[in-house]
C-alpha cells in the first residue's frame, strides 16, 4: 500500500483517526458524506491507498482507477440517482486536480452530487 502522510485527512479517515460518515465500503475504497455538502447528496469516493491526485492514480494503479469510477456509480445507485436500468435520475462526477479546480485535499476523491438539477458550466 502507498503511505500516505500522516497528515492527509483522507488518510486518517481510512485508518480511524478521523470518523467518517460511511456509506459505502470496499476492500479498496471508501465513500462518505462531504461535510459541506454542495447538494442534496454528496459523497466522497477516494481509494484507501494515498495518491495526490486522479493522474497520479491512474498513473499508478490503472485498476484501482476503474475500481474508484466503479465505486462512485455503485454510490449513484445507493443514494437512488441511476439504476441499473438506466442513468436517472442522474448524477455528477467530479475531481478537482490542482490549484486551478480548487482541490483542497490532496487524496484523490470523486464527488458524487445530485439530488438536485446541476447547472452547467460549473464555476
Ligand atoms: P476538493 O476541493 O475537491 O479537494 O474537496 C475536498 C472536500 O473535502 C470538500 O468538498 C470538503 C471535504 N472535506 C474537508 N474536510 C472534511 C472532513 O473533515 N470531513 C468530510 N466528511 N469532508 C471534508
Amino acid at each position: 500500500m502507498t503511505q500516505g502522510p500522516s497528515d492527509c485527512l483522507f488518510c486518517r479517515m481510512v485508518a480511524g483517526e478521523v470518523p467518517p460518515d460511511v456509506v459505502r465500503e470496499t476492500d479498496r475504497t471508501l465513500a462518505f458524506r462531504d461535510i459541506n455538502p454542495q447538494a442534496p447528496t454528496h459523497v466522497l469516493v477516494i481509494p484507501k491507498e494515498h495518491h495526490a491526485t486522479l493522474g497520479a492514480l491512474a498513473a499508478a494503479d490503472p485498476g484501482l482507477t476503474a475500481e474508484l469510477a466503479a465505486a462512485a456509480h455503485a454510490v449513484a445507485v445507493q443514494e437512488g440517482l441511476a439504476s441499473e436500468a438506466g442513468p436517472e435520475p442522474g448524477y455528477r462526477l467530479v475531481a478537482n486536480s490542482g490549484p486551478q479546480a480548487g482541490q483542497t485535499v490532496h487524496h484523490v476523491h470523486l464527488h458524487v452530487l445530485g439530488g438536485r438539477a446541476l447547472q452547467w458550466p460549473p464555476g
